[in-house]
């Protein structure tokens, strides 16, 4: 239902651009990109552009030392944009990227001009072919006016089967920290020995610095399954967001030599054998564990006064829940206080997020990569800039908290808070007052069921009534109505769902 409208209103947006072009013979380009969405926060009036469009896989997005936006292809390319006219220029294409999937050019970072040369690099991180496996590197470029020269090779590890992370990030005292995935392989995360599946620390010219936990290692901290995001905030904290298998995706502050679990711990240490590995290993919980899993990608930190509602919070954005989070973190960046989604499921799957000096927030979308679900819209993948605007003048969207999904365990909560006070824990009730929920025949008659949950029931010779739950979520309804179908004896298969509760809610409105 709601994702309709959003989709009608790209369309007319993109005609009106269109057919603008025709009438004023293209001048649109010198111009600022159109709002095509306003975000609306408690003070500020945002608007969201798109400013470069038919992109493949733009996997990272940073701001290059020349002051501009700076962003790759997965396939190997690497460009700078100029926002305002959507022009890009090729300033390196790769030779040697292979593997297939999540393989290929994948994070990026450049450091800041030296103070006595004025240099800047960039490091990027890609794949490469090895005889029986794939290798993952990363290099480091001399940034000159068009182009990058000067490769030189920082780190390689091999063994990669899958799991390739990576990003790269610098801190603000210019060292390069690169994240690399597990290699989807066993056991190579804990080894010491082993790069995977690690942060790595270097310096600007790849040697290892002396105050790294082990000397002569470029390990800052261990334990990771697949990191997809890497960002420091203003005071040098160091956060990841992490692909967990099939559960527990995880947001996490890193320590020095800090050890973060995988592959023996899922999210919080919370199995017994968890607990265990956590005591004698000194692991450290995520600050946010998500299952189901969201699929999380890019992170950055944002701190800036042009978006005051946003300010010490960290950006990430997914591509299996396709959006944007803002992740609130409390004051001392320990914890994360608050969750807000915006751009729910609108350009599809998002890879990468950066903020410019200027505060504006730059999104990549990857709908065109390995993902057998991808399905690119016309103009995909595009980089989408979130800056601040005057007043409304396109769609409003505004952010929503995230939906915690309904488990077995927690529909049975549900029906001890909203039902038991009346039916029973047991459901047997009381006869005459409330009925017994373990033998009516309502329970094999799904919409009258559904009728009675949503809008009460109150017969004449009864003085108790059954009020209306219609405040519950379609989910939340679906959940307590099988729970009670499926519990005391009963076992019906053909379960209720939210559709079908949406449909009695509308037709009674309705009717
Ligand atoms: C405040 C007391 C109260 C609460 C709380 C309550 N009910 Fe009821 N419920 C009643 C009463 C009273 C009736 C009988 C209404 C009538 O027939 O007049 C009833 C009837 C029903 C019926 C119809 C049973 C039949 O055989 O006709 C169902 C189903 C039901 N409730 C489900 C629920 C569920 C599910 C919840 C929790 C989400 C719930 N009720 C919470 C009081 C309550
Ligand atoms: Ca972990
Ligand atoms: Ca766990």
């Amino acid at each position: 239902m709601k994702k309709k409208p959003a989709g009608i209103k790209i369309i007319t947006g993109a005609c009106a651009m269109a057919i603008s072009c025709i009438l004023f013979q293209c001048r649109q380009a010198q111009r600022d990109p159109q709002t095509l969405f306003n975000i609306v926060l408690d003070t500020s009036v945002l608007s969201v552009q798109e400013v470069s469009t038919n992109n493949k896989v733009p996997w990272e997005l940073l701001w290059g030392p020349d002051n501009t936006l700076w962003y790759n292809e997965q396939e190997g390319r690497i460009y700078r944009l100029d926002a305002a006219s959507g022009k890009r220029k090729l300033l390196l294409r790769m030779q040697d990227v292979a593997g297939k999937t999540t393989a290929g050019l994948l994070g990026m970072a450049a450091s800041a001009p030296d103070s006595a040369t004025g240099r800047s690099y960039l490091f990027a991180a890609s794949t490469f072919a090895i005889k029986d496996s794939i290798g993952l590197k990363l290099v480091r470029y001399l940034v000159q006016k068009d182009t990058l020269v000067e490769p030189k090779i920082i780190a390689a590890v091999s063994g990669f089967r899958g799991h390739y992370g990576s990003r790269v990030a610098i801190s603000p005292d210019q060292k390069v920290y690169w994240a690399t995935g597990d290699g989807a392989q066993q056991g190579s995360t804990q080894n010491a020995a082993d790069l995977k599946g690690k942060i790595l620390r270097f310096n600007l010219d790849g040697s290892i610095p002396a105050d790294n936990p082990v000397p002569g290692s470029p390990v800052w901290a261990k334990g990771f399954r697949n990191i997809q995001g890497l960002a420091f905030s203003d005071s040098a904290r160091l956060y990841t967001s992490e692909h967990g298998d099939a559960i527990d995706d995880e947001v996490n502050l890193i320590r020095k030599g800090g050890n973060f679990g995988w592959s023996a711990i899922e999210g919080n240490a919370d199995r017994a054998d968890e607990k265990a590995f956590a005591d004698s290993a000194n692991a450290i919980d995520p600050l946010r564990a998500w299952t189901p899993t969201i699929a999380p990608s890019g992170m950055a930190f944002y701190n800036h006064s042009k978006i005051p509602e946003w300010k010490n919070s960290l950006l990430l954005v997914s591509l299996k829940d396709r959006n944007l989070r803002v992740l609130h973190l409390s004051k001392d960046g320990h914890s994360i206080v608050k969750e807000m989604i915006y751009l729910d499921k609108l350009y599809g799957r998002l890879r990468a997020v950066c903020v410019s000096p200027e505060g504006d927030v730059y999104l990549s979308t990857s709908n065109h990569d390995w993902n057998p679900y991808s399905k690119p819209a016309a103009g995909d993948d595009k980089i989408i800039r979130i800056t601040k605007a005057d007043r409304v003048t396109a769609k409003v969207l505004s952010g929503k908290p995230p939906q915690t999904k309904v488990s077995r365990e927690n529909a049975m909560g549900l029906y001890t808070v909203y039902c038991a006070s009346c039916h029973k824990e047991d459901g047997a009730g009381t006869p005459g007052i409330f009925p017994a929920l373990r033998t009516t025949p309502l329970l094999n008659q799904p919409q009258q069921l559904i009728d009675v949950f949503l809008f009460g029931k109150r017969t004449t010779n009864n003085p108790n009534q059954m009020p209306s739950f219609k405040f519950l979520s379609n989910e939340e309804a679906a959940a307590v109505l099988n729970f009670i179908r499926s519990s005391w004896g009963h076992n019906n298969t053909d379960s209720i769902t939210e559709a079908a509760v949406q449909e009695r809610r509308t037709r009674k409105k309705d009717g």
